[in-house]
């Protein structure tokens, strides 16, 4: 266990620099802390399923970079794939063999997937699949579901999950009327709310997006024919369905969610796993729409580092690394058994607890649940999971520092990490919920 106050000495005295010259002293909003504390834990390396602060302390990681690191941090077939491919290059803004081989593998993956697009985010691939669907189809809006987060494209900024939802912002000031018009809003898991908006604004909107398995209000499940039926309402309505697999891409499945529940986008897109923790993303979908972008179509999309060499090894060898899909079962496997305890040690506390999971991706909820939508997962208690969290972390376990985000397995929790995590997680319940 670590001492009683979580936060070292070099954290918060770095803390205080970065302050001084990075917005909220952190480059991306949910790193803060602002949910749980609000005093951010420096890193000063990972390895494996473990982080190190700055101020020597281990903490089993469940954020794992916020998805990417399916086999753990520092994994040596990644590294030494970065290694080589530096050694030869850090960028040509030229094409390269190695961006070949990623697109077909890619493509053989993941079904649907005619041609792909290499970006540098998730952000890029989710606000250029939007682009590509205005100009297929010569609409102007889109639809969104609340809680759901897509990156920080204006289009999105809409009702978003994770640091939106953490941060409670109403919505972002900076995103303009006319943009926030094109955007139209639903309730995850609501069909009907969808036909709704869809008959409302016939022949005009674009495009419905979603994430296929919501980790960015926690973690919230499609129910039974939800994807099924959204995929039914984009054929009778003309508008293409973007399934964005930023998250669950190649971590549900080899074939990410599209795979896990059989249903088909018109366009997907792809970051985190891919990169295998270097700055990648992807979009792609059927031949004739991808067609459309520049320069083989009228649409454009650029990027200096799209395709970086070394950012594309450490995805060719992430590849390789889940190949053979086994990794999948052990994940289940391993994710399982973690919910198998955590489930006893919440039964334990007797609190209002709502355990929710989908593979390797989970959410402990602090309310009774079920969490469908964004509505019912507001309604969880978050000065709680504060409280938990930062109790949590005295035990050397390090999730998610917001209730509105999943928590990930990685291949290299085994057993007695898992062991340890539900005995962590029992302690932490009591001392929160006492
Ligand atoms: P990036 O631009 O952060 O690479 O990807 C945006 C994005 C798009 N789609 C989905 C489903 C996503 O989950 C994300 C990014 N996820 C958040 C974590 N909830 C990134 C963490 C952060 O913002 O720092």
């Amino acid at each position: 266990m670590n001492s009683t106050d979580p936060i070292g000495a070099r954290s918060r005295a770095l803390f205080e620099r970065a302050r001084a010259h990075i917005p909220g002293g952190v480059n991306s909003p949910v790193r803060a802390f602002r949910a749980v504390g609000g005093q951010p834990l420096f890193i000063a390396r990972g390895e494996g399923p473990y982080l190190w602060d700055v101020d020597g302390r281990r903490y089993i990681d469940y954020v794992g970079s916020w998805g990417p690191l399916l086999f753990g941090h520092a994994h040596p077939k990644i590294v030494e794939a970065v290694r080589a491919a530096a050694m030869l290059g850090t960028s040509f803004g030229a094409p390269t063999e190695r961006e070949v081989e990623f697109a077909e593998r890619l493509c053989d993956i993941v079904p649907g997937l005619d041609m792909v697009r290499l970006v540098n985010s998730g952000t890029e691939a989710t606000l250029s699949a939007i682009r590509l669907a205005r100009a297929a189809t010569g609409r102007a809006k889109i639809l969104k579901f609340a809680g759901c987060y897509h990156g920080h494209g204006d289009s999105f900024l809409i009702k978003a999950g994770s640091g939106v939802a953490t941060l409670g912002l109403p919505d972002s000031p900076g995103v303009t009327p006319g943009t926030a018009n094109d955007t139209l809003v639903a309730e995850y898991n609501d069909l009907a709310g969808v036909s709704t908006l869809l008959d409302a604004h016939r022949n005009q909107i674009a495009a419905i997006i979603l994430e296929p398995v919501v980790g960015n209000m926690g973690l919230v499940p499609p129910e039974p024919g939800f994807l099924e039926g959204l995929r039914a309402l984009c054929d009778v309505h003309g508008a293409l369905l973007v399934i964005d697999e930023v998250m669950t891409g190649f971590r549900l499945a080899r074939g990410g969610a599209q795979e896990l529940f059989g249903v088909r986008a018109d366009l997907a897109t792809f970051g985190k796993v891919i990169g295998g923790g270097l700055p990648i993303g992807a979009y792609g979908g059927r031949r004739e729409v991808m067609a459309l972008v520049a320069p083989s179509g009228p649409m454009y999309q650029a990027g200096t580092l799209s395709g970086n060499p070394v950012a594309v090894a450490a995805g060719l060898a992430m590849l390789d690394l889940l190949a053979d899909g086994k990794v999948y079962a052990q994940l289940e496997r391993q994710s399982s058994r973690l919910e198998t305890g955590v489930r006893a040690v919440m039964q334990r506390s007797g609190a209002a607890l709502c355990l929710q999971r989908v593979g390797s991706m989970w959410t402990l909820f602090f309310q009774a649940g079920p969490v469908r939508d964004w509505p019912s997962a507001a309604r969880s208690d978050t000065a709680r999971f504060a409280r938990f969290f930062t109790a949590l972390l005295e035990r050397g376990v390090y999730i998610a520092p917001s209730q509105y985000e999943a928590c990930f397995v990685s291949a290299t929790h085994d057993d007695t990490i898992i062991d340890a995590t539900i005995d962590a997680i029992g302690d932490a319940l009591t001392e929160a919920c006492a």
